[in-house]
C-alpha cells in the first residue's frame, strides 16, 4: 500500500516541482516569483527575480494549438508585478496581454494572476514582467512555439535555443531613480555591466558533426542591441519574431532587445575544433564606455570537448545582415491603400523637474488611474472618444480593418527598438541615419512583400514606416524597447475597435480580484471619473514643461547648484556671473526648491 502510494505521488510531486503538469494541449505553471541571489557573470552576487527559486527562468518550448495557463503567484514581498507574452497576439484575449496600467493592474505581493490564452502562432518569442522597469532585474526567459506544418520543418536534426542579454550589477528601482533625475539632466541611460549568452558566460552548445541545427536566438536586454556571429560558420535565417522568412545567409546579425531571429546552421562534416560564437554588446548605445567595461560575451559550438575553446579573432567592423531585406515565406503582399496614418515624432527633452524625458508628439507617457482596457470597457458608445484616455498617454483609436501606417521620426541621435503588442508589422521604410523625418513624396521604394516582425529599430535622426491592419481588437502598447526610455515615456497606446472589443471581451473576476488588492480602480475614464468622462480633473500627468527661457545650459548650472546646496552654497553667485540669462538663473533656483533640495536665498 505505502509502495504504491509513494509510487504514485513521487512522479506527481516532481512534476510540480517542475511547476507543470502537462494535460492534453492545455499546459500548466504553477509559478511563485521570489528573489534568489545569482552571479550570472561571476563578477557580482545580486538578488534577482527568480520561478520557484530558480534563475536562470523556465526556457519554455511549447506547441502551436496548446493553451497555456500561468498561475502567476507573487511571492517578492515589496515590488508589484506582471507578466507579458511577448509577440503574442492575444487574439480574444486582449486582458491576457500584461502590460500593468494598460491591460491589467499590477499584481500586489501575496496575489495571483491566472494568464490563460492560446498559442496561435509559432516561432521563437520571450516572456517578461511589463511592471515598470522590473524584467530587467531577471524576470524575462524564453519562449519557443513549435509547429509541426512550420516551412522549414524536416530540414533540421535538432533544435537549440538561448538568449543573450545585457547585465546590471545593481538593481532597477535604483537605478531608474539616478537615472530619471535632475542630476541626469542629458539622459545617459546606466551602462551595462557586462553581457550574457544564455544568462551565462562561457556558454557551450555540443554540436554532432554533418547535422543541421535550427538555432533561436532572443536578446532579452534592457538596452543594447547585439551583433552576433559565429566563426566559420554561415547562419541562414528562416525566422524573425514568429514570420518565417525566406532563407538568407547571414554572416553576422544584429539583435536589438526584444527581437529574435531563428537560423539553420549546417554543420561541419568533421571537426577536431571548436567555434567561438560571440555577442557583441552596441556600445554607439553608450553615453560612456567604462574602461572596465567587456561589451562582449563569448559562447562555443563544441565539436569535441577535449579540444580547446579558442579566443575569438577580433573583428574590424560590424556589418550585420541588414533585416529589412528578409521576405516572407507566406507571401503576404504590402499593404497598399492606408486608412489611418500615426505619426509619432520622438524627441528627448528636460521637464520643469529639471530629469529628461523622452517624447511622441511633445507628450510623454504616464500611465492612467485606470488600466486602459478597463476604460474600454466600462465607457459605453465614448469608448470611441480618444479624450478619455488621458492627456499623457499618447492614445489613438483605430477602427476595425483600418489598414494602419504609423510613420515614426526620430528626432534623437540614439537607435530605438520599437515595439508593437498584439500584431507584427510591415516594414515599409527604414532610412538611413540622418535622413530626418519622412516625406512622403520622396522615399525608397515600398518592397512588394515586406518584412514583417513586432520589433524594428528607427536608426539615429531618421525615420521608418510600417504598416498593419487592425484586426485584432484590443489595447495595445506601441514602444521604445529600451526600458529606460520606456520607463521615461517612449510609449503609445493604440486602441483597437473599442465598441467590438466591449461585445467580445469578458474581464475575468481574477482581475479584479487583483486591482482591489492593489486598490486601483477598474472603471471611468483615465481620471477614473465615471460620470462626466470628459472630465479628466486628477488624471496622472508628467512634470510640467520647463519654463521658457529655460536652456538646457541651465540644467547643468542647476546640477552644479544641486551641488553647491549640499556643500553651502556659493554656485548660484558664480553662475549668476556666467553668460547664462537671468531668467535661466531664477529658473534653475526654482527647480532647485522643487527637487526638494533646501536653496538659501541669496
Ligand atoms: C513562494 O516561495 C516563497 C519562498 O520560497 C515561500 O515562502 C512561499 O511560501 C511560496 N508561496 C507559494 C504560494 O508558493
Ligand atoms: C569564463 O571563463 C573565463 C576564462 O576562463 C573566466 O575568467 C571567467 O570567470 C568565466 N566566467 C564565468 C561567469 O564563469
Ligand atoms: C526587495 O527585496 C529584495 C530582496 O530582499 C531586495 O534586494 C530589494 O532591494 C528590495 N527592493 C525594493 C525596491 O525594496
Ligand atoms: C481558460 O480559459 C478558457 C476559455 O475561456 C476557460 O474555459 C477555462 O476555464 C480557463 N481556465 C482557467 C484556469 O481559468
Ligand atoms: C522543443 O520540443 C520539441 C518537441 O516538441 C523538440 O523537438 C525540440 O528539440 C525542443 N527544442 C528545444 C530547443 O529544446
Ligand atoms: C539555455 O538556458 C536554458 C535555461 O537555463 C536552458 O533550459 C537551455 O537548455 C539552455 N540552452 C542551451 C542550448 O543549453
Ligand atoms: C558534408 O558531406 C556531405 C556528403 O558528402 C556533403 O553533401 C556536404 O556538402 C558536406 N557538408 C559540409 C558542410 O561540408
Ligand atoms: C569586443 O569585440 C570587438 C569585435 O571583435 C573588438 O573590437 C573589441 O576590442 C572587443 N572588446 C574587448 C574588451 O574585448
Ligand atoms: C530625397 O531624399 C534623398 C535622401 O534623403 C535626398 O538626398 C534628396 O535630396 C531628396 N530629394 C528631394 C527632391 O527632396
Ligand atoms: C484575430 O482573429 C481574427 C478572427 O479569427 C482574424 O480575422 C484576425 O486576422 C486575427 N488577427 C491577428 C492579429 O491575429
Ligand atoms: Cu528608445
Amino acid at each position: 500500500m505505502a509502495l504504491s502510494l509513494s509510487n504514485f505521488l513521487l512522479p506527481l510531486l516532481m512534476l510540480l516541482q517542475h511547476g507543470l503538469v502537462a494535460n492534453a494541449a492545455t499546459v500548466t505553471f504553477d509559478w511563485n516569483i521570489t528573489w534568489v541571489t545569482t552571479n550570472p557573470d561571476g563578477m557580482a552576487d545580486r538578488p534577482t527575480i527568480g520561478i520557484n527559486g530558480q534563475w536562470p527562468l523556465p526556457a519554455l518550448n511549447l506547441t502551436k494549438g496548446d493553451r497555456v495557463i500561468v498561475n502567476a503567484y507573487n511571492g517578492l514581498g515589496n515590488q508589484s508585478t506582471s507578466l507579458h507574452f511577448h509577440g503574442m497576439f492575444q487574439n480574444g484575449t486582449n486582458e491576457m496581454d500584461g502590460p500593468v496600467g494598460v491591460n491589467q493592474c499590477g499584481i500586489p505581493p501575496g496575489s495571483t494572476m491566472v494568464y490563460n490564452f492560446t498559442l496561435d502562432q509559432s516561432g521563437t518569442y520571450w516572456y517578461h514582467s511589463h511592471q515598470r522597469g522590473q524584467y530587467p532585474d531577471g524576470l524575462r526567459g524564453t519562449l519557443v512555439i513549435n509547429d509541426p506544418e512550420n516551412p522549414y520543418a524536416g530540414e533540421f536534426d535538432e533544435e537549440v535555443t538561448f538568449s543573450l542579454s545585457d547585465w546590471y550589477h545593481d538593481q532597477m528601482p535604483g537605478l531608474m531613480k539616478e537615472f530619471i533625475s535632475y542630476k541626469n539632466p542629458t539622459g545617459a541611460e546606466p551602462v551595462p555591466n557586462s553581457a550574457l549568452m544564455n544568462d551565462t558566460q562561457n556558454f557551450t552548445v555540443s554540436i554532432e558533426p554533418g547535422k543541421t541545427y535550427l538555432f533561436h536566438v532572443i536578446n532579452y536586454g534592457a538596452f543594447a542591441g547585439q551583433y552576433f556571429w559565429i566563426e566559420d560558420h554561415t547562419m541562414e535565417i528562416v525566422e524573425v519574431d514568429g514570420v518565417f522568412t525566406e532563407k538568407a545567409a547571414a554572416d553576422m546579425i544584429y539583435l536589438t532587445t526584444a527581437q529574435r531571429v531563428s537560423f539553420l546552421l549546417t554543420a561541419k562534416n568533421s571537426s577536431s575544433t571548436n567555434f567561438a560564437m560571440v555577442g557583441s554588446m552596441d556600445t554607439d548605445l553608450f553615453d560612456t564606455i567604462p574602461s572596465t567595461l567587456n561589451p562582449n560575451v563569448t559562447g562555443w559550438l563544441v565539436y569535441d570537448k577535449s579540444s580547446d575553446l579558442p579566443t575569438p579573432a577580433l573583428v574590424d567592423e560590424f556589418d550585420p545582415y541588414d533585416d529589412f531585406n528578409l521576405v516572407p515565406t507566406d507571401g503576404m503582399e504590402l499593404y497598399e491603400n492606408v486608412d489611418y496614418q500615426v505619426q509619432l515624432d520622438l524627441k528627448m527633452d528636460n521637464l520643469g523637474d529639471g530629469a529628461n524625458y523622452a517624447f511622441f508628439n511633445d507628450v510623454s507617457y504616464v500611465s492612467p488611474k485606470v488600466p486602459t482596457l478597463y476604460t474600454v470597457m466600462t465607457s459605453g458608445a465614448s469608448a470611441s472618444s480618444v479624450g478619455i484616455y488621458g492627456s499623457n498617454t499618447n492614445a489613438f483609436v483605430l477602427g476595425k480593418d483600418e489598414v494602419i501606417e504609423i510613420v515614426l521620426n526620430n528626432d534623437d541621435a540614439g537607435k530605438h527598438p520599437f515595439h508593437l503588442h498584439g500584431h507584427n508589422f510591415q516594414a515599409v521604410v527604414r532610412s538611413d541615419e540622418d535622413a530626418g523625418f519622412y516625406d512622403a513624396d520622396n522615399h525608397t521604394a515600398f518592397p512588394a512583400m515586406p518584412m514583417r516582425r513586432d520589433t524594428f529599430m528607427v536608426r539615429p535622426n531618421g525615420n521608418f514606416v510600417v504598416r498593419f491592419k487592425a484586426d485584432n481588437p484590443g489595447v495595445w502598447l506601441f514602444h521604445c524597447h529600451i526600458e529606460w526610455h520606456m520607463d521615461s515615456g517612449l510609449v503609445a497606446t493604440m486602441i483597437e475597435a473599442p465598441l467590438e472589443l466591449q461585445k467580445t471581451l469578458t474581464i475575468p473576476q481574477n482581475h479584479f480580484d487583483v486591482c482591489k488588492a492593489a486598490g486601483v480602480p477598474t472603471t471611468g475614464n483615465a481620471a477614473g471619473n465615471t460620470e462626466d468622462l470628459l472630465d479628466l480633473s486628477g488624471e496622472n500627468k508628467s512634470p510640467a514643461p520647463l519654463p521658457a527661457g529655460f536652456t538646457a545650459r541651465g540644467i547643468v548650472a542647476l546640477v552644479f547648484s544641486c551641488v553647491s546646496a549640499f556643500l553651502g552654497m556659493a554656485v548660484i553667485s558664480w553662475y549668476g556671473a556666467a553668460p547664462l540669462r537671468s531668467k535661466t538663473v531664477i529658473a534653475a533656483k526654482r527647480r532647485i526648491s522643487q527637487a526638494g533640495v533646501v536653496v538659501e536665498d541669496k
